[in-house]
């Protein structure tokens, strides 16, 4: 069309619109090729179907691991009771972890074969009671806690660990007595077991109680008959308690004279191999689904 200048004027009217009838035809046969592309393209669309009756690709869920569940379990029991949660540091002083529970500097406790030494009188904590050291030295009695949380011990075998978990008590009012505590630990039992089980104390030796009572619970798998699992006793331990020696109410400035306290600890790894026959303690660390998918 540029050059339609250069042509002969007469000559220009006819190449002109034939120039544009060219020009016209092109731009028709353009816009007819998008258009068809374009429905073409819908069409494809169309006819690309979603069966949204399709079932998703399952969502694998977690849950929460079975010591977590069990120590929920453990503690709303216990919150049934009036008990409070109390949690402290892992790293401890010696002073908070032995000194003020009375056991003395030449207790085995103490020796490197059973406790993971950080530093200098700074320990990986071998049991929870530091943290009920803590509370009684933060406020005053009436006190009723639980502290629930991993200890450190120098042991391993099918049935110890050297990180597990406990769970203890403790209770400082006036006139606590051991009638107290037998019916805690009977509540907490019946409810944790959902069984109409018994339990009994045996005498025992725990330097920061006095009495000590190592505690039983009737065999759940035979009902106190006598079987394989509880060794034809026909009782279950459990766990240990028994009441505050006023030795560790001085170390904490609380009176004895005026306050008395019950004190128990289990460990929640046995507590839950008992309701769920779990039958070696490593599997609650493995990670191994086959074993954490069945709680
Ligand atoms: C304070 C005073 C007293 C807590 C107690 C036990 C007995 C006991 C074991 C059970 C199984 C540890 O996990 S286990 O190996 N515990 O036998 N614990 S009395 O007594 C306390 C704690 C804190 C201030």
């Amino acid at each position: 069309m540029k050059e339609l200048g250069r042509v002969p004027p007469a000559e220009r009217p006819a190449i002109g619109a034939a120039t544009n009838r060219v020009k016209q035809e092109i731009e028709a046969r353009v816009a007819a090729k998008l258009a068809e592309l374009d429905a073409a393209a819908a069409r494809a669309d169309l006819a690309r179907t979603v069966d949204i009756t399709m079932p998703a690709r399952p969502v694998p869920r977690g849950h929460l691991h079975l010591l977590t569940q069990v120590r929920q379990e453990a503690v709303a029991i216990f919150a049934e009771l009036g008990f409070a949660v109390a949690e402290g540091p892992q790293i401890e002083t010696d002073w908070h972890t032995f000194e003020a529970l009375a056991i003395p500097k030449d207790h085995p406790a103490r020796d490197m074969q059973d406790t993971f030494y950080v530093a200098d009188e700074i320990v990986l904590r071998t049991h929870t009671s530091p943290v009920q050291i803590r509370t009684m030295l933060a406020g005053k009695p009436p006190i009723r806690i639980v502290a629930p949380g991993v200890v450190y011990r120098r042991d391993d075998d099918p049935t110890h660990s050297p990180m597990f978990t406990q769970l203890e008590g403790l209770a400082v009012d006036t006139d606590i007595s051991f009638a107290d505590l037998k019916g805690v630990l009977l509540h907490f039992v019946r409810r944790f077991y959902d069984q109409d089980l018994a339990i009994r104390f045996r005498p025992s030796y725990f330097q920061f109680v006095e009495p000590g009572a190592e505690v039983d619970m009737q065999c759940r798998f035979c009902m106190g008959r006598g079987c394989r699992l509880c060794k034809h006793t026909g009782w279950l331990e459990i766990g240990g308690s028994g009441v505050v020696d006023p030795a560790v109410f001085a170390h904490v400035g609380i009176d004895p004279e005026a306050y008395s306290g019950f004190a128990f600890g289990m460990g929640l790894e046995r507590m839950a191999m008992l309701r769920h026959d779990v039958t070696d303690i490593k599997y609650y660390y493995e990670g191994d689904l086959r074993f954490l998918e069945q709680f």
